[in-house]
């Protein structure tokens, strides 16, 4: 993955990318105490646009405050320029963009008062989330022997960097066993979400994915979701069991990394015919053309990166 870039946004203004540092006694570094979010840029025939860049932010600041950041030094306003002009001035046409807000200094303790918050913004062109066969034929993942958070150990609301700690394990574990991704059941035993992702199955044309209790509220889940009602499908926001995953037609997840990725299998188990199911491609294509602004009903999903 290349991260080159050549400005990264620092606490209000844009800086060259090799000063975009942070010092080893950073207690974010320490304590996983940053709260972060991910967003895509895509290139429409007007332009690099972020991908729904308010809710995001809007989500950075729910994270912040879920985790107990209370008073901040900036505005969502400023976030949403500052991400804006991280696409605009590197010059990306498409790429990923990635505000991170962090326990910068003030002591090194285990509590938030006294802290002093940071807060970067980052560019890169991620590209190749997974192979370009897993990308067309669909992923093969396993079920994690590790548990999603119990929502009242760890926030799943909020994009917490220290959350992350959870879905590294798993993912790890998942690539050590020759998988592409891990799905996390979550404390009842219920499906929860991928490491990063949040998940679809498909079942007699019609689509299920886990309640919001414990998962992450993606902004991708949300555009799918009304994507695929708007293209006449019946969308179910249920419990779903490990079980319901093996015997579904099709089963795919969705986050801004990720984008809409099938799974062909599932703990060995084939998934409906296999391959990357009719209704997840129908739906990654659909979600391809929002997100370039093709159609313009969802026009209001992007935001312009230039002046
Ligand atoms: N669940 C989790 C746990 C999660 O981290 C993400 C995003 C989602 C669901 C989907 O949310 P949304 O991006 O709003 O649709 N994961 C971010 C980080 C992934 C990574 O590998 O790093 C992302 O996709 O940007």
């Amino acid at each position: 993955m290349n991260l080159d870039s050549k400005f990264v946004w620092m606490n209000g203004a844009l800086v060259p990318q090799e000063k975009a540092v942070v010092p080893f006694l950073t207690p974010a570094l320490h304590y996983g105490t940053a709260v972060f979010e991910g967003m895509r840029a895509y290139n429409t025939s007007k332009g690099s646009a972020i991908f729904r860049l308010k809710e995001h932010i809007t989500r950075l600041f729910a994270s912040a405050r879920i985790f107990g950041f209370l008073a901040l030094p900036w505005t969502e306003e400023e976030v949403i320029e500052g991400s804006k002009a991280v696409v605009r001035e590197n010059g990306f046409t498409e790429c990923y963009v990635r505000p991170l807000l962090f326990a910068a200094s003030g002591h090194m303790g285990l509590n938030l008062l006294g802290i002093v918050p940071g807060l970067g913004i980052a560019a890169w062109e991620w590209k190749g989330f997974v192979s370009p066969e897993a990308e067309t034929a669909g992923l093969r993942a396993n079920v994690s022997s590790f548990t999603r958070h119990h929502p009242n150990v760890m926030m799943t609301k909020s994009k917490l960097a220290g959350n992350y700690g959870n879905s590294v394990l798993a993912r790890t574990e998942s690539a050590r066993l020759g998988f592409d991704e891990a799905l996390m059941l979550d404390p009842t035993g219920l499906v929860a979400e991928g490491t990063g992702e949040n998940l679809f199955a498909v079942r007699k044309g019609v689509l299920y994915t886990p309640h919001r209790a414990t998962v992450l509220e993606g902004l991708t889940r949300d555009s799918v979701i009304t994507i695929a009602r708007d293209l006449g499908y019946e969308v179910r926001e249920e419990a779903l069991t490990r079980d319901q995953l093996y015997v579904a037609d099709e089963l795919f997840v969705c986050g801004t990394a990720a984008e809409v990725l099938g799974i062909r299998e599932l703990d060995f188990r084939p998934i409906g015919t296999g391959v990357r199911g009719p209704v997840t491609t129908r739906l990654a294509e659909a979600f391809r053309r929002a997100a370039t602004g093709q159609e313009p009903r969802y026009a209001d999903w992007l935001d312009h990166c230039n002046k």
